[in-house]
């Protein structure tokens, strides 16, 4: 029997585990064997909607993921891994390939620190994320091609391995949603995959940055082994996204978080510790695993190494920045190999979700939550915000950036399956006002009526260089809803400085550089019941 469950051991651990088990079917102890992650779950699958390990028992991974390796490829090693393993306790490695932005559609050579974190897993007995970092590319589909190249090729060269675990589509985001595109590109790749690898654990990206886990419990795929990823930033997202990640387990849809950070959505500001920490004992408290972004020294606040840290581990608390140090401790906490992998293997996993299968109604509402519609709160048996449904297309109305004129022009999209009420909404355009003393608003054109766009001007909170001011829009009642799947329409604005000087747009948040033409744009936020549902804020 057991010989199945561990036909993909390398001999090296296949004997490790042989003495385990003989340790202890003959009644001693096996404190002194070496234990992996690897050799003390073996196989990952899933079963009953749950990560489960060779022998059945629930598993939660917790871990770290690489920054670009295009960027910081040097923290990806052997050395660094094992370090991690032994000191930070982390049983999963997740290796971040981006496709743009340098990565492997224009340099594939990147792939081969994959497969040098791939071996140095293998070596260590950690799991290893394999990550087709989708980003500026929102749609998975634009290079499905090189996508099933890939993966074809990774799972003919470590098929075999029970390390390896296989993310097809980090976030796709920019209007593509889980039916439409990111399910059949899922189907297809699996296919690339499963050709070599009957069961290693494939994870699947959800709409809007992996936000929309709803969609994806709704129209789960049929492969056995597949995961639905949720990534979340503590400064950006919170109770809306745990209540879907509950959604999604009482659908028996098994969650993955590969991907969160201490920061905001745009990987810095922060680090907000507090939300992390609710963060953290959430998914610990349901047995989901998660992997923390990001293993490098970048000067932001998601970083975990301060910069100049070694590229080699053995980090003092001074090589660590804020966050590294919370969440190493959060990956300690519970582990079973930290120290060197010489501890007794204990089945210390969670088990039980404290609240599983209630699609987080705890709330005394009557109602059953409506994930399809990303409703955030279900439970509270009222019609919540739609957050994640929607997304922003922007352009400018002139490419001068030097005249006395901003001119925004955006559209609204509810790519959701229920209307949204554009009272409910707010959108942000966020500027540089140079120093001047004023500013004002004027609606050329709406298509909801220009009388029914308001406007504010704001100050930020906490000015940047980019932006110490905002316009935000909001409309009156009689603007009406979006439709399901439907628009708003353009509204046309132009923002001016009180005195009518040239501003300068160059150095301006939400400028896009005059273009002209329609583009989803996450540089303009929304705001839904005061929330932000699109969008990165400076
Ligand atoms: C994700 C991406 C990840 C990105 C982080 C933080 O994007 F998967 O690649 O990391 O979350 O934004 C950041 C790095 C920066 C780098 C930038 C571009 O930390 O150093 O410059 O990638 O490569 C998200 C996640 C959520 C949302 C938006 C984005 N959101 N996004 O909710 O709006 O637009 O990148």
């Amino acid at each position: 029997m057991w010989m199945k469950t561990v036909k993909k051991f390398s001999s090296g651990i296949l004997a490790a585990t042989l003495t385990v088990t003989l340790a202890v079917s003959a009644g001693g102890t096996s404190a002194e064997a070496a234990t992996t992650p690897v050799q003390q779950h073996g196989q990952l699958s899933i079963k009953n909607g749950r990560l489960v390990d060779t022998k059945g028992t629930p598993v939660q991974l917790k871990g770290i993921s690489s920054h670009g390796i295009q960027w910081f490829g040097n923290y990806v090693n052997k050395d660094t891994m094992k370090w991690l393993r032994d000191d930070w306790g982390i049983s999963v490695f997740r290796v971040a390939m981006y496709t743009n932005e340098g990565g492997y559609i224009s340099n594939p050579s990147v792939a081969n620190k994959v497969k040098e974190a791939v071996a140095a897993a293998k070596d260590l007995g950690v799991y290893v994320i394999i990550d087709w970092h989708i980003l500026s590319d929102g749609d998975p589909n634009t290079y499905k091609t090189q996508a099933k190249t890939f993966f074809n090729e990774m799972s003919a060269q470590y098929g075999t391995l029970p390390n390896v675990i296989y993310e097809i589509a980090n976030e796709p985001n920019g209007g593509v949603n889980w039916n439409n595109q990111i399910r059949p590109y899922a189907v297809d790749v699996t296919k690339s995959i499963r050709a070599n690898d009957p069961d290693n654990i494939i994870i699947v990206g959800t709409g809007t940055w992996s936000q929309d886990v709803q969609d994806a419990a709704d129209n789960q795929l049929p492969d056995a082994n597949t995961m639905y990823a949720v990534h979340f930033y503590a400064g950006t997202h919170g109770q809306f996204l745990r209540d879907r990640i509950d959604y999604a387990l009482s659908k028996k849809a098994p969650v993955f978080v590969t991907e969160w950070g201490t920061s905001d959505a745009s990987g810095n500001g922060g680090p907000f510790l507090t939300e992390s920490k609710t963060w953290v004992d959430f998914l610990n408290s349901r047995g989901v695993s998660w992997v923390n972004w990001s293993l490098s020294d970048k000067s932001e606040a998601s970083a975990a190494l301060a910069p100049g840290a070694s590229s080699t581990g053995g980090w003092s608390q001074a090589n660590l920045s804020t966050s590294g140090k919370f969440v190493r401790e959060q990956t300690r906490a519970g582990s079973t190999t930290v120290g060197g992998g010489t501890t007794t293997p204990t089945p210390t996993q969670p088990t039980t979700p404290t609240t599983p299968g209630n699609g987080g109604n705890t709330g005394g509402g009557t109602t059953t939550p409506t994930p399809g519609t990303g409703s955030g709160t279900p439970g509270t048996g009222t019609t919540a915000p739609a957050k994640g449904a929607l997304s922003l297309q922007f352009r400018s109305g002139d490419n001068n950036p030097s005249d006395n004129a901003m001119r925004p022009v955006f559209n609204i999209k509810n790519n959701g399956s229920t209307p949204v009420k554009l009272s409910d909404l707010k959108v942000r355009y966020y500027f540089n006002n140079d120093g001047k003393s004023g500013d004002q608003t004027y609606i050329d054109w709406a298509q909801v009526g220009a009388a029914n766009v308001t406007t504010t001007s704001k100050a930020l909170s906490s000015s940047k260089s980019t932006a110490n001011r905002y316009v935000e829009f909001s409309f009156t009642n009689a603007a009406g809803s979006i439709p399901a799947g439907g628009q708003s329409g353009e509204v046309q604005a132009r923002i001016h400085p009180s005195d009518w000087s040239n501003f300068n747009e160059t150095n301006d948040y939400s400028y896009n550089n005059g273009n002209t033409t329609f583009a989803t744009y996450n540089k303009v936020t929304i705001y839904n019941q005061d929330k932000l549902v699109w969008g990165v804020t400076p």
